[in-house]
């Protein structure tokens, strides 16, 4: 009965860790600047706690700008060849699917030499320390940047025993 009703908890605790966008927090970058030159994104970001669930919202000028998700390796350089994802249209809603560091820089011109890019570090979605979201004393049950699979797949097998 006892294991049961563990089991039952645990499986409650998993379904909030694979649907947090109840509490989630959408970030429209840079705020009333929206995603542009001349506008320091490092600064922007500084102080803010992103979590797992929240959404970054772009708005910008599709005729001049666009945004593309690259690796570390690729933001440091302002490299624009190979990026993870493209987007344009003016208005551009990201997802923070799991915890770990985002990257993002406008790939037009120099937009990213000049300033337009952008690092976000996603927290643990339970996490409780704000000043410190990417701190090694997380949570055990947090997930981990690989565990994403891990919680999905946990969900079908938890489900599959509670039916089971
Ligand atoms: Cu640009």
């Amino acid at each position: 009965m006892a294991k049961s009703i563990a089991l039952v908890a645990s499986s409650f605790f998993i379904l909030l860790l694979a649907f947090p966008t109840v509490f989630a927090t959408d970030f429209t970058v840079g705020d009333s600047s929206g995603w542009a030159l001349k506008f320091d994104y490092t600064a922007w970001a500084k102080g803010k706690t992103f979590k797992v669930g929240d959404t970054l919202t772009f708005k910008y000028n599709p005729s001049f700008h666009q945004v593309n998700e690259v690796n570390k390796c690729n933001y440091d350089g302002c490299n624009l060849s190979n990026p993870t994802k493209n987007y344009k249209g003016g208005n551009t809603t990201i997802t923070l699917f799991e915890e770990g560091c985002y990257y993002f820089l406008c790939p037009i011109d120099d937009h990213c030499s000049e300033g337009m890019k952008l690092e976000v570090i996603v927290a643990a979605y339970s996490s409780g320390s704000p000043s410190t979201p990417y701190s090694t004393t997380t949570p055990s049950r947090a997930p981990t940047k690989n565990g994403t699979v891990g919680v999905s797949s946990g969900v079908s097998q938890f489900h599959g025993t509670l039916v089971g």
